[in-house]
């Protein structure tokens, strides 16, 4: 490997590895990872997948590659032999952040499941020039500033394939990239990125701002943030368009051309929607096979709805989408007699408004569009499965029982385990083998060696290795000093009210004024946390500012500090989760019940040996299910609790306040002189006040019974051996997580695709 990686750097800089920077290692590594790949059979057979996605949050790709392609430890090992680590040269990478969280990843992991388990499965998606905001603070707020990733030498191929899209008022090209998809010890796939041949980048001027008028400019400038406030903007809609209308091209020009019968196209492609950001992709198919391919409309709608597949992920009804028909009157009016039909049909059979696709207000429900005209519907965990049959898709569920799924989420261990925690995949190695990492179900092999104290302590230490990585990578980003020896508790994940990062803060809070009359932690205790919040979310800048303010009046008080540090770490992305979970003792799973879909931070903090603090929500009531109660923390309301509250509109986040001197001192703590001394009274006046007059994600409610289980999990911790037990039980029961189940499930079941 050495040779073949001097090859390359004498090639392309006429150095030898030694003398090479980071950045120019990189690119031989780059150039050199994309030569083996090319090597690779492309997947391909009868039927085809197209996973078609406003997100796909691929990260860094060098080490997943390296890994997939079963070479990563001898490159590694040539580099060593020559002074340099893998570690230091992935800092040269720069981050692809085209999503905003766990449904953007999770696109990206099922891409690493459907390579490896040989599906030819393709992504469709969009080129955004910037990915996700990146996060800087000043004055103890966010700052969003552009997130350029997009350099000469990349992992984006251009095809030199454009397609034509047409717009109600334009006309532009829609150029496609590509990203290869190796599957572990398997073949390739694509990643499709359409990209707007006209877009300019220097029509971005302070922050994230730009021209929003000039389409043909800004398309694919920005991924949009998970924003509800401004879903209303005309550009999503043009972004939605110009991908569903290139990637339907491109699906019926690939038929086409193998010389396959469009009036079959269901037996030749399957179209799984990512949510209904890609929605528009039925009556775009519809209108294709309409307009070009002679199909009468009921021929159309009949192939279309036998080959589109729907998948959810948010009860939030607030995040499901509906646009105003009058926007799409003027974005895409191709599409409004088609969509109209849609409706009639809907209306002539089922006298239920609550099922008809366009509302009284004249707004298209986008999600009714899927589950209609798609041939499945599926949640992404059981309990989430469960609410959307039996509550907020009831309707439906009555109408259409035989098209509800369920396919709890699952990550790649690929990334997850392998790349991001070499040592703990290869001590897992040494101990099973290593069948796990094709059939993740071998983990439970790991339960034989519950009584081995060498193997408890072997992971014991892994743990405390990867602690002390991350306290020097967060002295040099941050400059805030751990003490290893503490426990971490960590909570990384979007900032939302329903995530509840404000409950946690609350119990840090209450720790810290326990310490300040006199009650000391038997062992220091660090909380970090990792969140960008929506620009437009004015209630999560808040919660963000208040951890800010914490963190410092916590980690400078010479009281305190010895006992607590907080950190929140700055520009959360994949990159800092890779380094983050690997460490963590404490997951933090707390959303209020029903509201978090799945998660799948959960399961990777499980993985790499972490233990879950958590509500019965989303997956952590399946985490739950595996470990058994010994090795998991749950406390607060079920969802059943939660959904009767907000139907009944009972609960009153005051009457906790006034009846808890706990939650009184805590909450009133946020408005304290000590506190509005650093921080901005604004911010921090409204978060209060929201606290106690509204708190429409119920943080009061759960607050105490999470003081008590998080207190005890904190205890427990002091019983090493004990433990250490825990560690090596999720772990070993992490295996029904892996993506490659996940896949194969929707594989089974939905794709159909013999292999
Ligand atoms: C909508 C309209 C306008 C602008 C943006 C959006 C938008 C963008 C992104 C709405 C939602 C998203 C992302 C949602 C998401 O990440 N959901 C998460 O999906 C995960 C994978 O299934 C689950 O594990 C999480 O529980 C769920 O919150």
């Amino acid at each position: 490997m050495e040779g073949k990686i001097n090859a390359v750097t004498m090639e392309l800089w006429n150095k030898q590895i030694q003398t090479c920077s980071d950045k120019e290692l990189y690119i031989a590594l780059l150039e050199l990872t994309k030569r083996l790949m090319g090597q690779k059979k492309i997947l391909s057979g009868p039927k085809k997948v197209y996973y078609i996605s406003a997100e796909f949050l691929i990260g860094k790709l060098l080490s997943n590659n390296l890994i997939n392609l079963k070479i990563y430890g001898d490159v590694d090992e040539a580099l060593r032999k020559n002074g340099r680590s893998l570690a230091g040269i992935e800092e040269a990478e720069p981050e692809p952040s085209l999503g905003n969280g766990g449904l953007g990843r999770l696109a990206a992991c099922f891409l690493d499941s459907m390579a490896t388990l040989g599906i030819p499965g393709d992504g469709i998606g969009l080129n955004y020039h910037f990915g996700l905001f990146k996060q800087v603070f000043k004055d103890y707020k966010q700052c969003a500033i552009k997130n350029d990733w997009i350099e000469k030498k990349g992992w984006l191929n251009d095809t030199g394939i454009t397609y034509e899209v047409a717009f109600g008022d334009r006309k532009v090209k829609s150029k496609l990239y590509d990203i290869d998809v190796i599957g572990y010890e398997n073949g390739l796939n694509k990643l499709h990125l359409f990209d707007i041949e006209t877009v300019d980048e220097t029509i971005v001027k302070d922050g994230i701002d730009f021209d929003k008028e000039a389409i043909e400019k800004n398309l694919t400038l920005f991924l949009y943030p998970d924003d509800s406030d401004e879903a209303g903007n005309l550009l999503r809609i043009y972004q939605q368009y110009f991908m569903v209308s290139s990637g339907a091209q491109m699906i019926l020009m690939d038929v086409k051309s193998k010389g396959m019968d469009l009036h079959k196209l269901d037996k030749y492609v399957s179209i799984q929607i990512n949510d209904t950001h890609p929605t528009m992709v039925i009556p775009e198919l519809i209108r294709l096979l309409t307009e070009k391919e002679g199909f009468s409309m009921k021929e159309a709608i009949s192939v279309v709805s036998k080959t589109c597949a729907y998948t959810n992920h948010t009860i939030l009804s607030e995040a499901l989408e509906k646009w105003p028909l009058a926007y799409l009157e003027k974005v895409v009016p191709q599409l409004i007699p088609i969509i109209k039909e849609l409706d009639r049909l809907v209306v002539r059979k089922y006298r239920d408004e609550r099922v008809w696709i366009i509302d009284e207000d004249e707004r298209v429900h986008m999600a009714h569009i899927d589950i209609h005209y798609g041939y499945s519907i599926n949640g992404v965990a059981a309990l989430h499965t469960d609410i959307l049959k039996n509550s907020e898709l009831k309707h439906f569920y009555d109408i259409y029982p035989e098209k509800f799924n369920n396919k709890t989420n699952g990550i790649t261990f690929r990334r997850w385990l392998m790349s991001c925690n070499p040592e703990l995949s290869g001590y897992i190695s040494s101990m099973i083998g290593d069948g796990w990492k094709k059939d993740a179900d071998e983990l439970k092999k790991l339960l034989g060696f519950k009584a081995d104290n060498k193997v408890l302590e072997g992971i014991a230490r892994i743990k405390s290795d990867k602690k002390k990585e991350l306290a020097t990578y967060i002295k040099e980003k941050e400059n805030v000093i751990l003490n290893t020896d503490s426990i971490f508790d960590i909570q990384i994940k979007r900032m939302h009210e329903y995530k509840r990062q404000q409950m946690n803060a609350l119990y840090i809070i209450h720790k810290y004024l326990e310490i300040k009359s006199g009650v000391k932690p038997v062992r220091p205790m660090t909380f970090i946390f990792g969140a960008k919040a929506a620009p437009a979310y004015v209630i999560a800048q808040d919660i963000i500012h208040l951890l800010l303010v914490l963190q410092e009046i916590i980690n400078n008080d010479p009281e305190v500090s010895p006992y607590i540090k907080l950190v929140m770490v700055e520009n959360y992305n994949v990159s800092y989760a890779e380094k983050l979970i690997p460490a963590c003792d404490i997951s933090e799973q707390i959303s209020l019940a029903s509201k978090e879909a799945s998660g799948t931070g959960n399961m990777k903090f499980m993985l790499n040996g972490a233990v879950t603090l958590g509500t019965m929500d989303g997956a952590n009531v399946e985490i739950y299910d595996l470990v058994g109660k010994d090795n998991i923390y749950v406390f607060g309301k079920d969802s059943d609790t939660v959904i009767k509250h907000y139907e009944k509109a009972d609960y009153i986040s005051k009457d906790y306040y006034k009846n808890s001197k706990v939650i009184k001192d805590a909450v009133d703590f946020i408005v304290s002189d000590k506190v509005l001394k650093v921080g901005d009274k604004v911010n921090l006046e409204r978060l209060y006040n929201e606290l106690l007059n509204k708190d429409w994600f119920m943080t009061l409610l759960d607050l105490e019974e999470y003081i008590k289980v998080k207190d005890k999990a904190f205890a427990d911790y002091e019983n090493k051996d004990e433990w250490n037990k825990k560690m090596l039980a999720n772990i070993a029961m992490a295996g029904f997580f892996s993506s490659d189940r996940t896949i194969a499930e929707y594989n089974k079941d939905i794709w159909k695709i013999s292999l």
